[in-house]
Protein backbone atom coordinates (compact mmCIF):
# COMPACT_ATOMS: atom_id res chain seq x y z
CA UNK A 1 0.00 0.00 0.00
CA UNK A 2 0.92 3.63 -0.58
CA UNK A 3 2.47 4.82 2.89
CA UNK A 4 3.99 8.55 4.09
CA UNK A 5 7.23 7.41 4.74
CA UNK A 6 8.09 8.05 8.52
CA UNK A 7 10.98 10.71 8.04
CA UNK A 8 10.03 12.12 4.78
CA UNK A 9 9.87 15.92 5.06
CA UNK A 10 7.36 17.38 4.76
CA UNK A 11 6.41 21.40 3.89
CA UNK A 12 3.44 21.89 2.20
CA UNK A 13 0.39 21.98 4.17
CA UNK A 14 -1.26 20.87 1.12
CA UNK A 15 0.46 18.18 0.96
CA UNK A 16 -0.38 17.34 4.25
CA UNK A 17 -3.71 17.41 4.23
CA UNK A 18 -4.40 15.19 1.60
CA UNK A 19 -1.96 12.60 3.40
CA UNK A 20 -4.55 12.48 6.54
CA UNK A 21 -7.34 12.57 3.95
CA UNK A 22 -6.05 9.64 1.81
CA UNK A 23 -5.08 7.83 4.91
CA UNK A 24 -8.80 8.23 6.63
CA UNK A 25 -10.22 6.82 2.98
CA UNK A 26 -8.10 3.94 2.92
CA UNK A 27 -8.52 3.12 6.58
CA UNK A 28 -12.41 3.24 6.94
CA UNK A 29 -12.19 0.71 3.85
CA UNK A 30 -10.08 -1.57 5.43
CA UNK A 31 -12.15 -1.00 8.22
CA UNK A 32 -15.22 -1.87 6.37
CA UNK A 33 -13.65 -5.52 4.97
CA UNK A 34 -12.81 -6.75 8.62
CA UNK A 35 -15.46 -9.81 9.60
CA UNK A 36 -13.62 -11.22 12.86
CA UNK A 37 -11.46 -10.27 15.12
CA UNK A 38 -8.31 -11.42 14.07
CA UNK A 39 -9.08 -8.98 10.97
CA UNK A 40 -9.80 -6.17 13.66
CA UNK A 41 -6.29 -6.95 15.37
CA UNK A 42 -4.52 -6.22 11.54
CA UNK A 43 -6.28 -3.40 11.41
CA UNK A 44 -5.24 -1.67 14.93
CA UNK A 45 -1.76 -3.04 14.29
CA UNK A 46 -1.28 -1.18 10.61
CA UNK A 47 -3.75 2.00 11.65
CA UNK A 48 -3.53 3.03 15.36
CA UNK A 49 -0.61 0.77 17.08
CA UNK A 50 2.74 2.62 18.37
CA UNK A 51 4.34 1.38 14.71
CA UNK A 52 0.92 1.59 12.80
CA UNK A 53 0.05 4.64 10.28
CA UNK A 54 -1.46 7.16 11.77
CA UNK A 55 1.30 7.56 14.36
CA UNK A 56 3.86 7.53 12.24
CA UNK A 57 1.96 10.73 10.10
CA UNK A 58 1.40 12.02 13.75
CA UNK A 59 5.67 12.09 14.08
CA UNK A 60 5.82 13.78 10.83
CA UNK A 61 4.06 16.59 11.69
CA UNK A 62 7.30 18.32 14.00
CA UNK A 63 8.98 18.50 10.37
CA UNK A 64 6.30 20.98 9.71
CA UNK A 65 6.99 24.61 9.59
CA UNK A 66 6.06 25.81 13.22
CA UNK A 67 2.97 28.18 11.68
CA UNK A 68 1.65 25.08 10.11
CA UNK A 69 1.84 22.37 13.19
CA UNK A 70 -1.52 23.19 15.14
CA UNK A 71 -3.85 22.55 11.90
CA UNK A 72 -2.02 19.66 11.43
CA UNK A 73 -1.84 18.36 15.03
CA UNK A 74 -5.35 19.16 15.05
CA UNK A 75 -6.42 17.06 11.70
CA UNK A 76 -4.32 14.26 12.89
CA UNK A 77 -6.27 14.23 16.33
CA UNK A 78 -9.44 14.24 14.50
CA UNK A 79 -8.07 11.23 12.75
CA UNK A 80 -7.36 9.21 15.53
CA UNK A 81 -10.46 9.87 17.02
CA UNK A 82 -12.55 8.84 14.45
CA UNK A 83 -10.67 5.65 13.71
CA UNK A 84 -10.34 4.68 16.89
CA UNK A 85 -14.33 5.17 17.62
CA UNK A 86 -15.09 3.45 14.81
CA UNK A 87 -12.60 0.77 15.48
CA UNK A 88 -14.04 0.00 19.27
CA UNK A 89 -17.46 -0.02 17.63
CA UNK A 90 -16.84 -2.59 15.18
CA UNK A 91 -15.25 -4.22 18.55
CA UNK A 92 -18.64 -4.31 20.27
CA UNK A 93 -20.55 -5.20 17.05
CA UNK A 94 -18.18 -8.57 16.37
CA UNK A 95 -18.03 -9.59 20.19
CA UNK A 96 -21.63 -9.73 20.59
CA UNK A 97 -22.17 -11.89 17.26
CA UNK A 98 -19.42 -14.43 18.81
CA UNK A 99 -21.43 -14.70 21.80
CA UNK A 100 -24.73 -15.30 19.79
CA UNK A 101 -22.67 -17.92 18.19
CA UNK A 102 -22.00 -19.98 21.31
CA UNK A 103 -24.52 -18.69 24.01
CA UNK A 104 -27.70 -18.25 21.90
CA UNK A 105 -30.79 -19.90 22.98
CA UNK A 106 -33.13 -22.30 21.04
CA UNK A 107 -36.30 -21.30 22.02
CA UNK A 108 -37.56 -24.56 19.75
CA UNK A 109 -36.04 -27.19 21.98
CA UNK A 110 -38.34 -28.64 24.80
CA UNK A 111 -37.60 -27.69 28.30
CA UNK A 112 -35.37 -29.86 30.52
CA UNK A 113 -37.59 -31.91 32.55
CA UNK A 114 -36.91 -32.01 36.28
CA UNK A 115 -36.12 -35.84 36.74
CA UNK A 116 -39.07 -37.05 39.07
CA UNK A 117 -38.87 -40.27 41.31
CA UNK A 118 -41.03 -42.94 40.75
CA UNK A 119 -41.99 -46.85 42.09
CA UNK A 120 -39.21 -49.18 42.50
CA UNK A 121 -39.24 -52.07 40.59
CA UNK A 122 -39.75 -54.74 43.32
CA UNK A 123 -42.99 -52.36 44.63
CA UNK A 124 -44.31 -52.28 41.06
CA UNK A 125 -44.30 -55.93 40.93
CA UNK A 126 -45.60 -56.47 44.51
CA UNK A 127 -48.53 -54.05 43.32
CA UNK A 128 -49.40 -55.74 40.40
CA UNK A 129 -49.39 -59.29 42.06
CA UNK A 130 -51.80 -58.00 44.40
CA UNK A 131 -54.01 -56.09 41.86
CA UNK A 132 -54.09 -59.50 40.22
CA UNK A 133 -55.35 -61.31 43.02
CA UNK A 134 -57.61 -58.12 44.34
CA UNK A 135 -59.50 -58.87 40.86
CA UNK A 136 -60.05 -62.56 41.85
CA UNK A 137 -61.63 -61.08 45.16
CA UNK A 138 -58.72 -61.86 47.64
CA UNK A 139 -58.43 -58.69 50.08
CA UNK A 140 -55.13 -57.08 50.90
CA UNK A 141 -54.10 -57.42 54.62
CA UNK A 142 -51.16 -55.97 56.21
CA UNK A 143 -49.34 -56.10 59.63
CA UNK A 144 -46.17 -55.90 61.71
CA UNK A 145 -42.90 -56.60 60.64
CA UNK A 146 -41.66 -57.79 64.04
CA UNK A 147 -43.69 -60.49 64.78
CA UNK A 148 -44.26 -62.90 67.80
CA UNK A 149 -42.75 -66.35 67.89
CA UNK A 150 -45.88 -67.74 68.06
CA UNK A 151 -47.45 -66.57 64.85
CA UNK A 152 -44.53 -66.54 62.48
CA UNK A 153 -44.02 -70.37 64.13
CA UNK A 154 -46.08 -71.87 66.33
CA UNK A 155 -49.37 -71.30 64.89
CA UNK A 156 -48.30 -72.49 61.67
CA UNK A 157 -47.40 -76.10 62.98
CA UNK A 158 -43.95 -75.25 63.20
CA UNK A 159 -42.80 -76.08 66.72
CA UNK A 160 -39.65 -75.38 68.79
CA UNK A 161 -37.55 -77.76 67.95
CA UNK A 162 -38.54 -77.63 63.72
CA UNK A 163 -35.00 -76.99 61.72
CA UNK A 164 -36.93 -74.04 60.14
CA UNK A 165 -36.54 -72.19 63.71
CA UNK A 166 -32.48 -72.27 63.09
CA UNK A 167 -30.64 -69.48 64.69
CA UNK A 168 -28.79 -69.35 61.02
CA UNK A 169 -32.55 -68.66 59.36
CA UNK A 170 -33.89 -66.37 62.11
CA UNK A 171 -33.22 -62.35 63.28
CA UNK A 172 -34.70 -63.26 66.55
CA UNK A 173 -35.14 -59.64 68.74
CA UNK A 174 -35.37 -61.80 72.50
CA UNK A 175 -37.09 -65.19 72.78
CA UNK A 176 -40.39 -64.57 71.63
CA UNK A 177 -40.05 -61.39 69.46
CA UNK A 178 -38.22 -61.48 66.40
CA UNK A 179 -38.04 -60.50 62.43
CA UNK A 180 -40.81 -62.43 60.25
CA UNK A 181 -39.47 -64.82 58.45
CA UNK A 182 -43.00 -64.77 56.09
CA UNK A 183 -45.92 -62.80 55.67
CA UNK A 184 -48.45 -65.90 57.23
CA UNK A 185 -48.84 -64.34 60.61
CA UNK A 186 -50.83 -61.82 59.12
CA UNK A 187 -53.02 -64.31 58.04
CA UNK A 188 -52.83 -66.46 61.58
CA UNK A 189 -54.34 -63.18 62.97
CA UNK A 190 -56.56 -62.81 60.70
CA UNK A 191 -58.22 -66.25 60.65
CA UNK A 192 -57.76 -65.31 64.89
CA UNK A 193 -60.38 -62.86 64.09
CA UNK A 194 -62.88 -64.20 62.00
CA UNK A 195 -64.40 -67.20 60.95
CA UNK A 196 -64.32 -68.41 57.42
CA UNK A 197 -65.13 -67.54 54.69
CA UNK A 198 -62.03 -65.56 54.11
CA UNK A 199 -59.76 -64.61 51.27
CA UNK A 200 -56.44 -62.44 51.56
CA UNK A 201 -53.26 -61.80 50.83
CA UNK A 202 -50.48 -60.92 52.36
CA UNK A 203 -47.77 -58.23 50.69
CA UNK A 204 -44.87 -57.26 52.83
CA UNK A 205 -41.18 -57.42 53.66
CA UNK A 206 -39.71 -60.32 55.39
CA UNK A 207 -36.30 -61.13 56.92
CA UNK A 208 -33.88 -64.13 56.87
CA UNK A 209 -30.13 -64.40 57.95
CA UNK A 210 -28.81 -64.92 54.44
CA UNK A 211 -26.73 -62.80 51.75
CA UNK A 212 -25.43 -63.84 48.55
CA UNK A 213 -25.67 -63.65 45.01
CA UNK A 214 -28.97 -65.35 45.48
CA UNK A 215 -30.18 -63.75 48.62
CA UNK A 216 -30.91 -60.65 50.47
CA UNK A 217 -31.26 -60.12 54.23
CA UNK A 218 -34.35 -58.70 53.87
CA UNK A 219 -37.15 -59.48 50.91
CA UNK A 220 -40.13 -59.17 49.31
CA UNK A 221 -43.42 -61.73 49.37
CA UNK A 222 -46.55 -62.05 48.87
CA UNK A 223 -48.86 -64.64 50.87
CA UNK A 224 -52.36 -66.08 50.35
CA UNK A 225 -55.36 -67.66 51.66
CA UNK A 226 -58.14 -68.73 50.99
CA UNK A 227 -60.52 -70.64 53.09
CA UNK A 228 -64.23 -72.01 53.31
CA UNK A 229 -66.36 -74.87 53.14
CA UNK A 230 -66.06 -77.02 49.84
CA UNK A 231 -62.73 -76.00 48.70
CA UNK A 232 -60.43 -78.36 46.96
CA UNK A 233 -57.01 -78.73 45.00
CA UNK A 234 -58.56 -77.93 42.20
CA UNK A 235 -59.43 -74.48 43.38
CA UNK A 236 -56.13 -73.96 43.98
CA UNK A 237 -54.85 -75.16 40.68
CA UNK A 238 -57.42 -72.42 38.86
CA UNK A 239 -56.66 -69.97 41.25
CA UNK A 240 -52.91 -69.96 40.57
CA UNK A 241 -52.87 -71.08 37.06
CA UNK A 242 -55.12 -67.85 36.23
CA UNK A 243 -52.42 -65.70 38.16
CA UNK A 244 -49.65 -66.88 36.43
CA UNK A 245 -51.46 -66.47 32.83
CA UNK A 246 -52.30 -62.44 34.23
CA UNK A 247 -48.51 -62.39 35.28
CA UNK A 248 -46.45 -63.90 32.32
CA UNK A 249 -48.97 -64.33 29.39
CA UNK A 250 -51.82 -66.97 28.92
CA UNK A 251 -49.20 -69.03 25.99
CA UNK A 252 -47.06 -69.86 29.47
CA UNK A 253 -47.43 -73.31 30.97
CA UNK A 254 -48.12 -74.33 33.83
CA UNK A 255 -47.11 -77.50 36.19
CA UNK A 256 -47.74 -78.50 40.11
CA UNK A 257 -44.78 -80.24 41.51
CA UNK A 258 -45.31 -82.23 44.90
CA UNK A 259 -43.86 -80.27 48.06
CA UNK A 260 -43.82 -80.10 51.50
CA UNK A 261 -44.56 -77.45 53.98
CA UNK A 262 -45.25 -77.31 57.46
CA UNK A 263 -48.14 -75.73 56.87
CA UNK A 264 -49.99 -77.60 54.00
CA UNK A 265 -50.56 -80.87 53.30
CA UNK A 266 -50.83 -81.86 50.18
CA UNK A 267 -48.06 -79.08 49.20
CA UNK A 268 -47.22 -78.45 45.40
CA UNK A 269 -44.70 -76.11 44.00
CA UNK A 270 -45.42 -74.61 40.87
CA UNK A 271 -43.47 -74.11 37.92
CA UNK A 272 -43.88 -71.84 34.74
CA UNK A 273 -41.83 -72.66 31.32
CA UNK A 274 -38.87 -70.99 31.14
CA UNK A 275 -39.33 -67.52 30.35
CA UNK A 276 -35.92 -67.15 28.20
CA UNK A 277 -36.17 -70.34 26.28
CA UNK A 278 -39.83 -70.79 26.36
CA UNK A 279 -39.25 -74.89 27.97
CA UNK A 280 -36.46 -76.00 25.35
CA UNK A 281 -33.84 -75.54 28.22
CA UNK A 282 -30.95 -73.21 29.00
CA UNK A 283 -28.44 -71.68 32.02
CA UNK A 284 -31.43 -70.06 33.69
CA UNK A 285 -33.26 -72.89 34.04
CA UNK A 286 -30.79 -75.23 34.61
CA UNK A 287 -31.94 -77.58 31.49
CA UNK A 288 -35.13 -78.13 32.90
CA UNK A 289 -37.27 -75.75 30.82
CA UNK A 290 -39.24 -75.11 33.81
CA UNK A 291 -38.69 -72.42 36.57
CA UNK A 292 -39.83 -72.84 39.90
CA UNK A 293 -41.94 -69.66 41.17
CA UNK A 294 -44.08 -70.11 43.81
CA UNK A 295 -45.11 -72.52 47.05
CA UNK A 296 -48.60 -73.72 48.02
CA UNK A 297 -50.84 -76.24 49.23
CA UNK A 298 -54.16 -76.98 51.38
CA UNK A 299 -53.55 -75.55 54.60
CA UNK A 300 -52.87 -78.57 57.00
CA UNK A 301 -55.79 -79.25 59.76
CA UNK A 302 -53.16 -78.54 62.41
CA UNK A 303 -53.14 -74.67 62.03
CA UNK A 304 -56.76 -74.45 61.98
CA UNK A 305 -56.55 -76.19 65.45
CA UNK A 306 -54.74 -72.90 66.01
CA UNK A 307 -57.53 -70.59 65.08
CA UNK A 308 -60.44 -72.50 66.19
CA UNK A 309 -61.42 -73.50 62.49
CA UNK A 310 -63.59 -76.22 62.40
CA UNK A 311 -61.14 -78.82 60.17
CA UNK A 312 -64.54 -80.83 59.60
CA UNK A 313 -66.54 -78.46 57.96
CA UNK A 314 -63.80 -75.84 56.66
CA UNK A 315 -61.26 -76.56 53.88
CA UNK A 316 -58.61 -73.94 52.19
CA UNK A 317 -55.64 -73.21 50.45
CA UNK A 318 -53.02 -70.80 50.89
CA UNK A 319 -49.58 -69.78 48.75
CA UNK A 320 -46.55 -67.91 49.13
CA UNK A 321 -43.81 -66.32 46.45
CA UNK A 322 -40.81 -64.12 46.42
CA UNK A 323 -41.52 -61.04 44.87
CA UNK A 324 -37.68 -60.73 43.93
CA UNK A 325 -37.62 -63.88 41.98
CA UNK A 326 -41.25 -62.98 40.32
CA UNK A 327 -39.49 -59.55 39.42
CA UNK A 328 -36.25 -61.16 38.11
CA UNK A 329 -37.95 -63.47 35.61
CA UNK A 330 -40.70 -60.80 34.63
CA UNK A 331 -37.42 -58.57 33.37
CA UNK A 332 -34.67 -60.72 32.80
CA UNK A 333 -32.38 -60.00 36.12
CA UNK A 334 -29.79 -62.66 37.11
CA UNK A 335 -28.70 -60.64 40.37
CA UNK A 336 -31.07 -60.15 43.34
CA UNK A 337 -28.65 -57.41 44.51
CA UNK A 338 -29.01 -54.94 41.82
CA UNK A 339 -32.51 -54.43 43.09
CA UNK A 340 -30.72 -53.30 46.75
CA UNK A 341 -27.80 -50.95 45.36
CA UNK A 342 -29.74 -48.06 44.76
CA UNK A 343 -27.78 -47.15 41.34
CA UNK A 344 -29.98 -45.28 39.16
CA UNK A 345 -28.64 -46.12 35.73
CA UNK A 346 -30.43 -49.28 36.81
CA UNK A 347 -33.35 -48.40 38.74
CA UNK A 348 -34.34 -45.60 36.22
CA UNK A 349 -35.07 -48.20 33.23
CA UNK A 350 -37.93 -49.66 35.34
C1 LIG B 1 -43.01 -70.27 49.39
C2 LIG B 1 -44.06 -71.10 49.98
C3 LIG B 1 -46.13 -70.97 51.11
C4 LIG B 1 -48.04 -70.86 52.52
C5 LIG B 1 -46.89 -70.31 52.02
C6 LIG B 1 -49.65 -70.56 54.36
C7 LIG B 1 -50.17 -69.65 55.21
C8 LIG B 1 -51.09 -70.06 56.15
C9 LIG B 1 -51.44 -71.36 56.20
C10 LIG B 1 -50.88 -72.23 55.33
CL1 LIG B 1 -51.73 -68.94 57.24
N1 LIG B 1 -49.99 -71.84 54.41
N2 LIG B 1 -48.74 -70.13 53.43
C11 LIG B 1 -48.43 -72.12 52.09
C12 LIG B 1 -47.63 -72.81 51.19
C13 LIG B 1 -46.47 -72.25 50.69
O1 LIG B 1 -45.00 -70.35 50.66
O2 LIG B 1 -42.21 -70.76 48.64
N3 LIG B 1 -42.96 -68.98 49.70
C14 LIG B 1 -42.00 -68.10 49.17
Amino acid sequence: MEIPVAGETLVMEGKMRDRFQELETRALKDLEAVRDAAGLERFRVTYLGKKGLVTSLMRQIGSLPADKRPEAGRQANLLKKKLTERFEALRRTLSLEAEKGTRRIDVTLPGRRPELGHIHPITQTLEEVCDIFQRMGFRVVKGPNIELDYYNFEALNIPKDHPARDMQDTFYISDTLLLRTHTSPMQVRVMESQQPPVSIIAPGKVYRRDSDVSHTPMFHQVEGLLVDKGVSFSHLKGTLTSFVHQMFGKETGVRFRPSFFPFTEPSAEVDIQCVLCRGTGCRTCGQTGWLEILGSGMVDPAVYGFVDYDPEVYTGFAFGMGIERIAMLKYGIDDIQMFYRNEMRFLRQF
